[in-house]
Order: structure tokens, then sequence, then C-alpha cells
């Protein structure tokens, strides 16, 4: 009989590649918060699979992208730990879309690397003609030679059994990481910040998904209800105007929607309610930056 296997598997690509919505496809729950803005995703987050014969723990990370704020710096340094001390790396491409100057260079992030290297050539559920995927694998080839070439969808699930067994084949011997019902390495309470600012997301616009932060400020449970407040930072009044809407409107739809996915991921009924904040230029504040971060909350980093 073979041995058991284990091990660290991390998503990289450009923003918007779908590397979230792949990470919630392979575990089966939702864990990241998904939408068309770039930098949705702001910090990893661990995702853990079951297999027969193997654990796989994926990595999501934020896009691969220019640093112009300390916040995003701070992002880039997240991706760049998450290639070390992996046993696969998954590069996420979006096959929907031609390859550019911008893919070449996120490509580079991968020099110098000797860990195995996939490439996922993902949204193939939009790509009409299936040929055309060969020319755009071979664009990438020119870059670097990858391990294996897989295209998949995150919406639709194909050829992602193809990716668990790729990644498997390529995973050392070895005990799970952690126990079969641990999902992942993210408080309930920052997935419920999280889900916030998924909703703030997909009804703004324009620069305030950029200059949203959440931070839970209570959180009370029973077991019958959990109550939660939290309060949604923004960097300019302006800001804070399009997050509350006209009478309000806005924020109260936030907050629904809001509540009903926290309601899914708690089991039972949520009292959610939301203040808005200003405050100015928190991507370059540190401090500011440490209140988010749940990891660095926990004296993780
Ligand atoms: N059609 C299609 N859309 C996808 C697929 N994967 C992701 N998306 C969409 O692409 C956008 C970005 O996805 P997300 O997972 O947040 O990308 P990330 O920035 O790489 O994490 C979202 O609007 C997703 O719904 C896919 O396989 N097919
Ligand atoms: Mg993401």
């Amino acid at each position: 009989m073979s041995e058991f296997r284990s091990g660290f598997a991390s998503l990289i690509g450009r923003p918007n590649a779908g590397k979230s919505t792949l990470l919630n496809a392979l575990i089966g729950e939702k864990l990241a918060i998904v939408s068309d803005k770039p930098q949705t995703t702001r910090t990893t987050i661990q995702g853990v699979v079951n297999l027969p014969g193997a654990q796989v723990v994926f990595v999501d990370t934020p896009g691969i992208h220019k640093s112009t704020t300390l916040f995003n710096r701070r992002m880039m340094e997240t991706v760049r730990t998450a290639l070390q001390d992996r046993d696969v790396l998954l590069y996420v491409a979006d096959a929907s879309i031609p390859f550019s100057t911008e893919d070449a260079e996120a490509v580079s992030v991968l020099k110098d690397l000797s860990t195995p290297v996939f490439l996922l050539a993902n949204k193939i559920d939009r790509v009409q003609d299936k040929r055309k995927l060969l020319p755009f694998i071979e664009q990438y080839k020119t870059i670097r030679e990858f391990d294996e070439y897989l295209p998949v969808s995150a919406t639709t699930g194909e050829g992602l059994d193809r990716v668990r067994e790729a990644i498997v084949s390529r995973l050392p011997e070895g005990p799970a990481y952690f126990p079969a019902d641990h999902l992942t390495d993210q408080p309930e309470r920052f997935l419920a910040a999280e889900m916030i600012r998924e909703q703030i997301l997909r009804h703004t616009r324009q620069e305030v998904p950029h200059s949203v932060a959440v931070l839970i400020d209570r959180w009370e449970e029973s077991s019958k209800i959990t109550k939660i407040a939290a309060t949604i930072y923004v960097e300019r009044d302006g800001q804070k105007a399009i997050v509350i809407g006209a009478g309000g409107a806005a924020l109260k739809k936030i907050g629904t929607l809001a509540r009903y996915e926290i309601e899914k991921m708690v089991g039972h009924k949520v009292f959610l309610e939301l203040f808005v904040k200003v405050q100015k230029d928190w991507r370059e504040n540190p401090a500011f930056l440490n209140a988010i971060d749940w990891r660095s909350m926990r004296g993780e980093n």
C-alpha cells in the first residue's frame, strides 16, 4: 500500500485570474471572498482538503501587482512568502484574455525556484474555441517551462480532478498537517469581516474598493443568535457618503447581504450592526495595517 502524502500548494498569479474562486472550488467551501475588483484578496488564506490517501493545504494569495502604497508592499511580501517552502506552486492565468507584458512580468516571480510549478489556464468556460488554449500556453512556455499545463474552469469545476491528481503525485510522503475537521487558518470573525468587505466591493466602484477595510468591534455569541458590530473604514468623506448611500440605502443593502452570508457560516441568526468611519490614508499607516491583519493581532507575524 502506498504511504499517506501531505503538503502545501500555493495559488499565485495576477489579480482577477481566479485564484480565490479556485481555492473555494478546490475546497468545496467559501473561504475566500471573490469580486471582479483587483486586490480583493489581501492576505494569504489556507484551505485544507482531505483526499483518499492525501491531505493538501491550499494557500490563496493576493495578486501579483506593482507596489505603490505600504499596504501593497505588505501584500507582495505575503506573496513572496507563499512561494517559499511549498511542495507545489499553482500559477493561475486568465485564459479568456490575451497574454500581455504584465503576465510576462508577473511570471518572473517564479524565477530561481526549484519547486514544481503548474500552469493553470483558468476560465476555459469563456474560451469558445479550445484550439486557442494551445497558443496561450505556448506564450507562457516562452518564459519558462512549467511542470504541468492544466486547463481549468474554477466556476464550472472542469479540469479540477486533474489538478488534484497532479498535485498529489508531487507531494512528499508524510502524515496530515491538520486534523480532518480543520478547514482553514482564518478565525470566524475575520471571515465575517471579509464577507462584509465582499459586499462593499460588489456594490461600490472606482476608488472605494481599494480604500475599504473592515474591523469587527464586538462579537457576542449565544446558542440562538450572534450579535456582531463592525466598523467599515474608508479614506475620504466622499467614500463614506458612497458606502452609506442616499438615506442609508447602500449600507442597508451591504449589511443585509453580508448578514445572510455570515448566517450561513455560523449556522444561526445574526444581528449585524455596521458603522462607517473615515481613517485618512490608512494604507500608509503601519499601526492600522497591523490592526486589520488578524495574524498580527494574534502575534503571528
Ligand atoms: N467565467 C469565469 N469567471 C471566473 C472563473 N474564475 C474566476 N472567475 C471570475 O473572475 C473574477 C476574479 O475572481 P477571483 O477569484 O476574485 O480572482 P483572484 O483575484 O485571482 O483571486 C470574479 O469575478 C470571478 O467570478 C472561471 O473559471 N470562469
Ligand atoms: Mg483573490
